[in-house]
Parts: structure tokens; sequence; C-alpha cells
């Protein structure tokens, strides 16, 4: 069975989903370290720690895993906040589960890294796969230790890992929980909801974004593709979109012609936000397993506000 751990999360919730449609629910384990809001009726759901090691071997045994999917991670504005608890949950979450994969023989892991890897001194735009990485949030310091990991594992034990360098992502299904990138969706639920948002990044802050689907079909296609094509064992870039908060505020307004944006100044996440790229070259995510978005900020934006307005 397959099992992904973190189940709860912004990514995790969409990627159950999927999952379940791709392979059955007799198939697919969800897991968190907390009970779901909702459960459907023949699905599969474990509560675990992922820092129990044994408690996750017992589980892998239980369910027979073959593929792990480790969402569980707290993610850049909380590290700050919680930084000796970022790392060990970030970092030792990780090795349990390649430890345990090795010892157990796991087929293939999925692991998420982050745009959060890269620093100020690396390239801003179109960000290259290799470059100088000097991430100075706690969160983009343990993916990048992450991604060393993550390597060194398939090359010492042959694990099937692979990975992807998410942009900020954006969904409607579950809000994300203490990201820098959270507001491009806070937005989308405060113009439908008063009409105004005040935004914690400044208007000409420009981010890699990617929408939900396409970062669940992205990650699909990669566990999906043949294991020689991967030629990237750290994580491999991708792009969706890259925007800036004044960019999204005008694509709402075309839709919610009322809505008003404002700033809020001197914000602990703008200085995360100005050590990320604004935007990320995914040429290798292209060539090694034909990644390409579907979604610009024009159809994101209004898949959205349709969306938000049918069921939320
Ligand atoms: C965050 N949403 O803001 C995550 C992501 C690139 C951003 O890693 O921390």
């Amino acid at each position: 069975s397959i099992i992904l751990l973190g189940a709860n999360g912004q990514i995790g919730t969409e990627l159950a989903v999927a999952l379940r449609k791709k392979f059955g629910h007799e198939n697919v384990v969800t897991s968190d370290i907390r009970e779901p809001k909702q459960l459907g009726e023949n699905e599969q759901f474990e509560l675990i720690n992922v820092l129990d090691k044994n408690a996750l071997k017992a589980l892998f045994e239980k369910h027979q895993i073959t593929q792990v999917y480790l969402l569980a991670a707290m993610l850049s504005a909380t590290g700050e906040q919680y930084p000796q608890k970022a790392w060990d949950l970030n970092m030792n979450g990780l090795l349990n589960v390649l430890d345990l994969a090795v010892e157990l023989g796991i087929k293939k892991i999925f692991w998420p890294s982050s745009i959060a890897v890269f620093g100020p001194h690396s390239p801003k735009v179109d960000t290259p796969q290799y470059c100088i990485m000097d991430p100075n949030s706690i969160y983009g310091i343990s993916k990048l230790a992450g991604e060393r990991l993550c390597e060194y594992y398939h090359h010492k034990y042959g694990l099937d890992i692979r990975s992807i360098r998410y942009p900020g992502i954006i969904s409607w299904k579950t809000e994300p929980g203490g990201g820098t990138t959270d507001y491009a969706v806070h937005i989308f639920f405060e113009a439908l909801r008063s009409g105004n948002y005040e935004s914690f990044l400044s208007a000409s802050t420009e981010l890699p974004m990617l929408y939900m689907e396409d970062a669940v079909r992205g990650t699909i296609e990669l566990m999906d593709a043949p294991s020689e094509n991967i030629r990237v064992r750290s994580s491999y870039n991708l792009a969706g979109m890259s925007f800036n908060p004044e960019q999204i505020g005008n694509e709402i307004k075309k839709i919610v012609p009322n809505f008003v944006l404002s700033y809020k100044e001197n914000d602990p996440r703008q200085a995360i936000a100005d050590s990320w790229p604004s935007s990320i070259n995914d040429e290798h995510a292209q060539n090694d397993w034909n990644w390409k978005p579907k979604f610009d900020l024009q159809a994101m934006t209004k898949d959205m506000i349709e969306n938000l307005k049918n069921n939320a």
C-alpha cells in the first residue's frame, strides 16, 4: 500500500484524493498527527507522529507499505517561531522514513522540497537547478539538508526517492499552515468574504507560485516516470507562474470589481520572501519527465473564485 504522512495538510489533503482515485481506497493509507476533519466511509486513516520511529515501523509493517509520501513538515513562517522544532520535525521525520525504507525495502518515496532552499546569493530570476544556495530560514536550511540526504540515500542505498522544489502552492480546499506564500491563498478567501485584504507581503514581492491541480499532477507524473529518467535525485525545480501581490490583486478585481487590497508593513515574512527567487527555471523537469504547467495567473484566479463561490 501507499501511505501519506502529513495527509491533513494543504498538499496532503489533495494528494490523498488523487492517489485514492489512481490506486483505489484499499491501497492508500492516510496519516497525520491528529484526526482529519472528515473521512470517507471506506478511507483508511492512522494517527502517527513521524518522530516516533517504532510506531512508524509498526505502521509500515501493518499496512505492508511499498510507497511513502512524506508531507509532514513545519513551514517557513512557523519555523522561524520554533526553529528547533522545525529542524527536529523536518529532519528527523525524513531520516526516520529514509532509514525505515532501507530496512523494510520500501520501493518508492516522495519528499517535497521548496524554493525556500534558495537564498540571498542565489540567482533571483529564472533560478537554475544548480546554483549557489544559501537559505537563511530554518525551513529552507532543513529542506536543503533534506535534499542532500535524499541524494545520499539514493546513491548509497539505491532508494528510489523523488522530490520537487514546490513554489508557493495555491488551493481552495485546505488552507496552508504557516507559510510565507499563504497570502496568495488568504487573498481569495478575504476577497469573497469581506471584499478587502491586507497583504503581509509588499506590492512588488514577486514569488514563484503553482496551482494545486498542477502540483498534484506534477507530483504523480514525477512518481510515474521510469526511474532511469530521473536524473535529479536532490529535488527538481518546478515552475508554474510568478506574480506579486499587486498583480494577483488586479486579476481578482477583474472578477470582484470592488475588491480593495492594502499592504501591512514590517511583517517578518517579508524578509523570508525577499530571500527567495522571483522565478524558477525548470528545464530539467521538462527534459526528464515532460513537466508542463496548465494554470497561469488568469486561469488560476478564475478557477479559485469559481470553486470558492461553489464550495466554501
Ligand atoms: C512556505 N508554502 O511558504 C511554503 C513553501 C515556497 C513556499 O515552501 O513556507
